[in-house]
């Protein structure tokens, strides 16, 4: 096998408390036990019972009635009880005298039942007494691969595609194996392709490759995932003949009502589309002076008749920009271009919106579309893979990031509303909505080049199937599943996991203002890299100060996209959260922050402790050695230099050109270039 299980490894338990209780399995789904969902659900338990407890377990199917027969051992059972509290994707787990009973009313939820009592088993967990009712909080829990037909991937840093391989699709072992992984969490839906679609992938929703899109839909339908592909907006020129793709144009919409129609023969339950337009030089609607809802309505209507639902993204934005234009504001994009669209867009559209109104920095407000939006379905976008956070070299755990976002309050409703409220569909009642992130996978060994790197995508999996997890509940979990339990490793690993991010932002760009990144790679430092570019990515460092002005009163009136009192907060730079000082306000070198520092002192104190706390952690994992498994280790390890190194570099560089910016010592006097 050339890659490992993640977090499906399964390492033997001796001594497991609960042994007696789980050593039959017993199925009651009446005809439909033969259904591949079920079977699925029913292999991989026996499969975890038998590599983490040693059990052989036998299986017997059972009509419902009879279970009562049953004296120890599993029950997996379907249930036909319409007023049950479980959902449709939903599952109970209670453990009473020798059984344990998992019930669900879908084979989906049963599989989903079927990975939470492993994932108390492999954890060492007891299951005595369970009486659990889980429901997923998002309806939809996605992945989006940027993954070109080549074989690379955009921004991927874990080798190459597992899906793609000079323009063919590549089906193997590892296809279910991706399926069984992000199942285990709970995901249910993926897009396969980049969301720039080029080339070939233009060709993806045609029979040129249908007949093998079908045998993946079909084995991810084997674990309730659904398929979404990407499309080219322009696909009725570029392949279908046609002189324009504008959405109000017939020929238009009746070449994508047939495009979906044999995309519906081939694969009958095909999730959507996911749709990149008008957005870095992507075609899209605005070629015709046609709006983002002209076109997703369009796409959306050809998809309405088979349940399709056509994902948008918010990701608009004029990358053209003249850096001496300080009125002109990327952040302020998104909103600008969609809150008057608000209301107007078929109910199976989805607007799917970037955790902040930039692009994935290490630290940004939470997009203001979340809380201006109200009659739209929104599905929260996040960035597993580590584009600005470190490229799975550096260790950075998201975790706590996305929990910020999904605890945002937005005050979009009297009593209140925050972004996983909205993008659960509680705030506005909605069904189609809930989580993406871009995904952190290519076909390394591991899955996510760094190890640690596993965790964002188990974390993102947990966390869009219950948002009220906390960042620490699943890091646990995640390190439980993953390395040997030893108190020692847990409490290491945890340790690194929950400071990572904060670390990462201490060395690299302060205060909420981004970028200063490589232009290209978007890894290692640069600090004027993007200062005089056309991407609207600014920090305005002079030698006075930095720091963008989004004040309504006399910056670019980004804050105001805000709801009261949110926009004020921003607005006052005395109210302002700190970490967030940049990104709404130009603040003097000599600005004195809460902690009582100025500014150019904070700048340089936390680029010395982020690179100090870094030296920790090498030291840390190295005393790991000998403690989990040597390929781990070893490959951590040489990603722990690499990651010393780097904080080393964005310490000398940062304080460096901050120094010779204000010419303002150190007050501690170390190196500074
Ligand atoms: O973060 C930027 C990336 C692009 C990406 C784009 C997007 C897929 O640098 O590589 O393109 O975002 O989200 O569309």
């Amino acid at each position: 096998m050339n890659y490992n299980q993640c977090w499906l490894n399964y390492s033997f338990i001796e001594n497991y408390s609960d042994k007696d209780l789980l050593t039959e399995l017993t199925v009651c789904v009446n005809e439909n036990k033969n259904d591949i969902i079920i079977q699925n659900a029913i292999n991989e338990l026996t499969y975890a019972l038998k590599n983490i407890l040693g059990i052989n377990v036998s299986c017997e199917y059972q009509d419902g009635t009879e279970t009562e027969k049953v004296t120890t051992g599993i029950i997996l059972k379907l249930l036909n009880d319409d007023n049950s509290k479980i959902s449709e994707e939903g599952y109970r787990i209670l453990q009473t005298g020798k059984t344990v009973r998992i019930e669900a009313k879908t084979g989906q939820g049963l599989l989903y039942g079927c990975f939470d009592l492993i994932r108390r088993i492999g954890q060492g967990l007891s299951v005595r007494g369970l009486d659990i009712n889980e429901n997923p909080k998002n309806n939809i829990r996605m992945l989006n691969h940027w993954d070109n037909m080549d074989g690379s991937i955009e921004r991927g840093y874990s080798g190459k595609s597992f899906f793609f391989e000079n323009d063919e699709i590549l089906i193997n072992e590892r296809t279910k194996d991706y399926a069984r992984l992000i199942a285990s969490v709970g995901i249910n839906a993926t897009v396969i392709n980049n969301v720039n679609v080029h080339k070939a992938a233009t060709e993806l929703i045609t029979e040129r490759y249908l007949g093998k899109l079908r045998t993946i839909a079909d084995i991810f339908a084997g674990y309730g995932i659904k398929l979404f592909l990407s499309i080219n907006f322009a696909a009725p020129i570029e392949i279908g003949g046609l002189p324009v793709s504008d959405p109000l144009d017939e020929r238009v919409q009746n070449w994508w009502n047939d495009c979906v129609k044999k995309i519906y023969e081939y694969i009958p339950n095909f999730g959507g589309f996911l749709v990149k337009a008008d957005s870095e030089g992507r075609p899209g609607p605005f070629t015709y002076g046609r709006t983002h809802a002209d076109g997703a309505n369009m796409l959306a209507r050809a998809l309405k008749p088979y349940g399709g639902l056509l994902i948008w993204r918010c990701f608009v934005y004029n990358c053209m920009q003249d850096w001496r234009d300080y009125k002109t504001d990327r952040a302020k994009a998104a909103y600008d271009n969609f809150i008057g669209l608000d209301g107007k867009f078929e109910d199976n559209v989805v607007l799917q919106i970037k955790n902040g109104p930039m692009d994935f920095q290490v630290r940004e407000p939470v997009s203001p579309l979340f809380g201006g939006l109200k009659n739209t379905n929104m599905i929260l976008e996040v960035q597993a893979a580590q584009e600005y956070t470190g490229q799975q070299i550096d260790v950075c755990y998201l975790i706590p990031m996305w929990k910020e976002v999904l605890n945002f309050e937005t005050y979009a409703k009297e009593d209140g509303a925050t972004v996983a409220d909205i993008v659960s569909g509680r705030a506005y009642n909605q069904i189609n909505c809930g989580m993406a992130a871009v995904s952190n996978t290519g076909n390394d060994f591991n899955w996510t080049g760094h190890d640690l790197a596993a965790a964002n995508l188990y974390g993102f999996g947990r966390l869009a199937w219950n948002t009220e997890l906390t960042s620490e509940q699943i890091a646990l979990e995640w390190i439980k599943l993953t390395f040997p339990h030893k108190d020692k490793v847990i409490k290491t690993i945890f340790d690194i996991l929950m400071k990572s991010w904060p670390v990462y932002e201490k060395y690299t760009s302060p205060l909420g203002i981004g970028w200063m990144v490589n232009p290209g790679s978007h890894y290692g430092p640069n600090v004027d890299g993007y200062e005089y570019d056309r991407w609207g990515t600014y920090h305005r460092a002079d030698r006075n100060g930095l720091g963008v002005d989004r004040t309504v009163r006399s910056g670019t009136g980004y804050a105001g996209q805000y709801n009261e009192p949110n926009a004020s907060m921003y607005e006052n730079i005395e109210t302002c959260p700190e970490e967030l000082l940049l990104f709404f306000h130009y603040v003097r070198y000599d600005y004195k922050l809460k902690s009582g520092k100025t500014l150019i002192q904070h700048i340089y104190d936390t680029h010395f402790e982020g690179a100090e706390e870094v030296e920790k952690m090498v030291r840390d994992w190295e005393d790991l050695k000998g403690l989990i498994p040597d390929d781990v280790y070893m490959r951590c390890r040489e990603r722990f230099y690499k990651q010393l190194e780097n904080a080393r570099e964005w310490r000398d560089r940062i304080n460096t050109y901050f120094y010779r910016k204000s010419g303002v010592k150190d007050e501690k006097n170390r190196t500074i270039y």
